[in-house]
């Protein structure tokens, strides 16, 4: 699952200088197409409210094999969304299109970096691609040696 917070609805829209010219709905396509190659299947959704970030991140807990997030804002705020992330047992891995290091001093501080296995920033809607490969390589590396796979490779 990949989940994104409050306004990144606008992305492509508003503020390209910090967030770049690709919609939600282009790095959507453009995972899915990454995702084929990893056989993994994506699941992108955006919300500007906490709760329904928890919601999801509960029903990915039993539906999903990891979860990419960009919380946006609640990044420095939501205990709420940690405390639904703590209780995942896969990979969840945290995601930037900005360096918030490079920013205001709110920014620094992250809830979600405490449960975050990686945490991919700075490098805009590219990130989303670099966290997807990355999670690929994770849930590969659990899966254990090829032989042990459930899922054949080729
Ligand atoms: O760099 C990121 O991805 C952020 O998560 C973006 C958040 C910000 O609060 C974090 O500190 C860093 C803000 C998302 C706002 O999204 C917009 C997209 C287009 C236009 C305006 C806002």
């Amino acid at each position: 699952m990949v989940l994104n917070g409050p306004n990144l609805n606008l992305l492509g829209v508003r503020q390209p200088q910090i967030y770049g010219y690709d919609t939600l709905d282009d790095i959507g396509k453009r995972m899915a197409t990454r995702a084929k190659t990893h056989k993994l299947v994506i699941d992108l959704r955006q919300s500007n409210i906490e709760g329904e970030l928890v919601t999801w991140i509960q029903e990915a807990r039993t539906t999903c094999a990891g979860i990419i997030i960009n919380p946006a804002a609640y990044t420095h705020t939501s205990v709420a969304i940690l405390d639904a992330l703590l209780t995942c047992e896969f990979p969840v891995i945290e995601l930037h299109l900005s360096n918030p290091h490079k920013r205001e001093e709110f920014r620094h501080r992250s809830f979600t970096s405490l449960v975050a296995k990686g945490i991919i920033a700075g490098f805009g809607p590219h990130g989303y691609i670099l966290a997807l490969d990355a999670m690929a390589e994770m849930l590969n590396a659990t899966a254990g040696p090829p032989a042990k796979r459930k899922v054949p490779t080729k």
